[in-house]
């Protein structure tokens, strides 16, 4: 990049939150987490950091993670992808699962190893790196997410250990380094060697609006660090700049001898309370090294990329793209693709429970149409947005009856109407609030749910529901919105998947 190039951002939009970047050679590549969503942990690559193709997953086979039973929230958290002596490496926390694990491949793309515990150590965010004598130093966040007391916000600070990456062993007690300005949550911590001296950058503020990324220096790997003159570095915090929560970054040097740091961000959209539909998503800014050796980091420019895209999955060949992700099981669990078809076999479960059989892609653009022909045949299954299984709305077919639902932390409300037997094309339409009115200053967007005829595309909408209530700041959820397919009994068929984003 030159400095008069800006990037896109959202890098990658969706829910694609916490990213590690990593460069080797000319190759670059991005790892995110995924918490209660298989498979897990995907890798995107690049050659120039801007345009990024999904080549893999970390997590792709059951037992790498504890993710059949995980608690939502829980699973895949930040990980930090690295390279050493033609091995690629993943540190990352399976939350309130295995706990602290190192995956390693020969092959960003795979297959991943079944995941190495370090053992005895409580916190999330590892990071990953060598020091001048080769001894790896996983640095973490001292946050317990697996101790009866993780509920009181405990906090033990930024902490490291050297390991034996082999084993999971650590070879050390954890040491406390440097834990920020005091600002809350000091996390997502990354070590770096540069001209000389080592820096370690961490998140603290919480990944809510008061997130920003702070810097510190020492003269190794393991400190001690002193605070920079001018932290947070970044911040979005008390702003109204159009990308809030930026933090948690990872610094990357750029193809032209640049820098840049990769973080997370969100896009809320309203007025004083805003809600930010998609998550938390990727974002790159420009960052540079000043002449007393500090890290400076540009605020986040909103720069979506002017890409109207039409997707369309006519579900060809015999298995489902790895786009598709599923919520604690597999897709290729839960339905089979043949003959321009994906039938899901519903098994009673529905969005309500932990393991629904669904499968679905993540919202990218704040407005977002979807749509999908359902045959159900004697089941029932349907087309849903879902942040979690207490916020969900569908719109769904079965028993000659088609049923619009919103799903708002355990209240519900439907409406139904009759439909003829046979093939109905289902839409869920992601609509932006336009701020027209005061009342409209005040959400995100609308979600329209309905059906049209395949044959004449005749449309009836059931429901228009507000979805304030399917975003970050509502439903809490560390996720963002995945829109997908799903049955709840009987084999239910899906032809002609249809993705329409606009507007970035
Ligand atoms: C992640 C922590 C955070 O581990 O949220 O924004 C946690 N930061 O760094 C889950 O994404």
């Amino acid at each position: 990049m030159t400095a008069a190039t800006v990037y896109p951002n959202p890098l990658v939009a969706g829910f694609y939150p916490d990213p590690s970047v990593l460069r080797v050679g000319d190759d670059y590549y991005l790892a995110t987490s995924t918490f209660e969503y298989l498979p897990g942990v995907p890798v995107f690559h690049s050659r120039n950091l801007v345009d990024w193709n999904l080549i893999g997953h970390v997590v792709e086979r059951p037992g790498q993670l504890a993710s059949a039973d995980v608690p939502t929230n829980g699973g895949a958290w930040a990980p930090t992808i690295r390279h050493r002596d033609g091995t690629f490496y993943v540190v990352i926390t399976d939350a309130m699962g295995r706990g602290m694990l190192v995956f390693t491949a020969e092959r960003p793309e795979g297959p991943w190893s079944d995941g190495t515990v370090v053992t005895g150590i409580h916190g999330i965010d590892p990071d990953l790196v060598w020091d001048e004598d080769g001894v790896a130093h996983i640095t973490y966040s001292g946050l317990d997410t697996t101790s009866d007391d993780r509920m009181s916000g405990a906090h033990g600070g930024i902490l490291q250990v050297t390991v034996d990456l082999a084993t999971g062993q650590p070879l050390s007690r954890p040491v406390s380094l440097w834990s920020g300005t005091g600002l809350k949550f000091p996390e997502a911590p990354h070590v770096y060697q540069h001209d000389g001296a080592w820096y370690l950058v961490i998140a603290e503020g919480g990944t809510e609006r008061g997130h920003g990324i702070s810097v510190a220096r020492g003269p190794k790997a393991s400190g001690p660090f002193e605070g920079g003159p001018n932290n947070p570095v970044v911040s979005a915090r008390s702003t109204s700049r159009p990308i809030q929560n930026t933090g948690h970054g990872d610094l990357v040097q750029t193809p032209d001898g640049g820098w840049a740091v990769v973080m997370l961000g969100m896009r809320p959209r309203g007025a004083t309370q805003a809600f930010s539909a998609l998550g938390r998503e990727t974002f790159i800014s420009p960052a540079r090294w000043t002449a007393d050796g500090w890290l400076e980091i540009d605020p986040v420019i909103l720069n979506p990329r002017a890409d109207d895209i039409t997707d369309i999955d006519a579900f060809t060949g015999d298995r489902l793209s790895p786009e598709w992700i599923g919520v604690r099981r597999y897709p290729a669990e839960l339905g089979t693709v043949a003959d321009g078809h994906l039938v899901l076999h519903g098994d009673g479960s529905t969005l309500d429970d932990l393991r629904p059989v669904f499968v679905g892609r993540r919202q990218r653009h704040e407005a977002a149409e979807f749509s999908v022909i359902v045959d159900p045949g004697a089941g029932t299954g349907g087309l849903s947005v879902r942040f979690d299984e207490l916020h969900h709305y569908e719109i769904e077919v079965g028993r000659d009856a088609l049923t619009a639902r919103a799903v708002v932390a355990g209240l519900r409300q439907e409406w139904t109407r009759p439909v003829a037997a046979g093939p109905v094309r289902l839409h869920l339409d992601c609509v932006p609030a336009t701020g027209s009115t005061l009342m409209e200053l005040l959400t995100s967007d609308h979600i329209r749910l309905g059906s049209s005829d395949p044959a004449t595309g005749e449309r009836i909408d059931l429901a228009e529901v507000d979805g304030r209530y399917l975003s970050q700041e509502t439903a809490a959820s560390f996720t963002g919105r995945v829109v997908g397919l799903y049955a709840v009994d009987g084999d239910v068929a899906f032809s002609d998947f249809r993705y329409h984003g606009a507007g970035g």
